[in-house]
């Protein structure tokens, strides 16, 4: 008989169920970032949307932290295979921060830009509806630097390289764009369910 304990979290129908194909599930919380952690203090901190909008609108750190704010519990994939359940973040969500413009018709997809110029694409009707947040706080604490404090967008239905740490706005476009990764092979979408990995996939 060997010990369930060498053979880590049991795969039970609910566990499968959750975990998209080719995934395994983890418990730690990987770091994965293409270059260094950039550190921008709070007082020069800003968030913007700009780009195809009627005007941009712009918060300061203390006027961001200010906006509504939610609890999200969401499952986590990487495209490096490992999944995450049950993350929580303390973010404002993407909707809240729409309200404040008026994105142009043309303005279908938007470009997240990033302390540090990582950039990644996603579609604006994949951000809205509580679909996409940007998180300040994971497990109640202040998003650590490594993980993209003090912000980072979080879209839990797609791969995790669309969830751009450092965030400091979104751009709005009128076509797809790819941005750092999508550039360099990976999917310009990124469904963890479709296994949408790879340019192609
Ligand atoms: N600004 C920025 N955001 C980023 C990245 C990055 O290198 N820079 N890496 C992406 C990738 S590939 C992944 S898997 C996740 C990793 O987030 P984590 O380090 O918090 O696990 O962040 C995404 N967001
Ligand atoms: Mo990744």
């Amino acid at each position: 008989m060997i010990s369930r304990g060498f053979m880590g979290r049991r795969r039970t129908p609910d566990v499968e169920k959750r975990l998209p194909p080719g995934q395994y599930l983890v418990t730690d919380f990987p770091v994965l970032s293409a270059g260094p952690t950039p550190r921008t203090s709070l007082d020069k901190w800003s968030f913007t949307i700009e780009g195809l909008v009627r005007a941009p609108a712009r918060w300061t750190w203390e006027q961001f932290r200010a906006l509504p704010s939610q609890k999200f519990t969401v499952d986590i994939s990487c495209v490096t295979k490992w999944t995450k359940f049950d993350m929580t973040w303390g973010a404002v969500s993407v909707d809240t921060l729409l309200e404040a413009v008026d994105v142009d018709p043309k303005g279908r997809y938007a470009m997240a830009f990033c302390d540090g110029g990582y950039t990644t694409n996603i579609a604006l009707d994949e951000m809205v509806n509580g679909q996409a947040f940007v998180a300040y706080e994971f497990d109640g604490q202040p998003l650590a630097p490594e993980h993209g404090g003090p912000a980072r967008l979080v879209v839990p239905h797609l791969y995790f390289w669309k969830s751009a740490k450092w965030i400091r706005g979104l751009r709005f476009m009128d076509e797809n764009q790819p941005g750092f990764w999508e550039s360099l092979g990976y999917n310009i979408h990124g469904d963890p369910w479709k296994e949408e990995r790879y340019s192609g996939d």
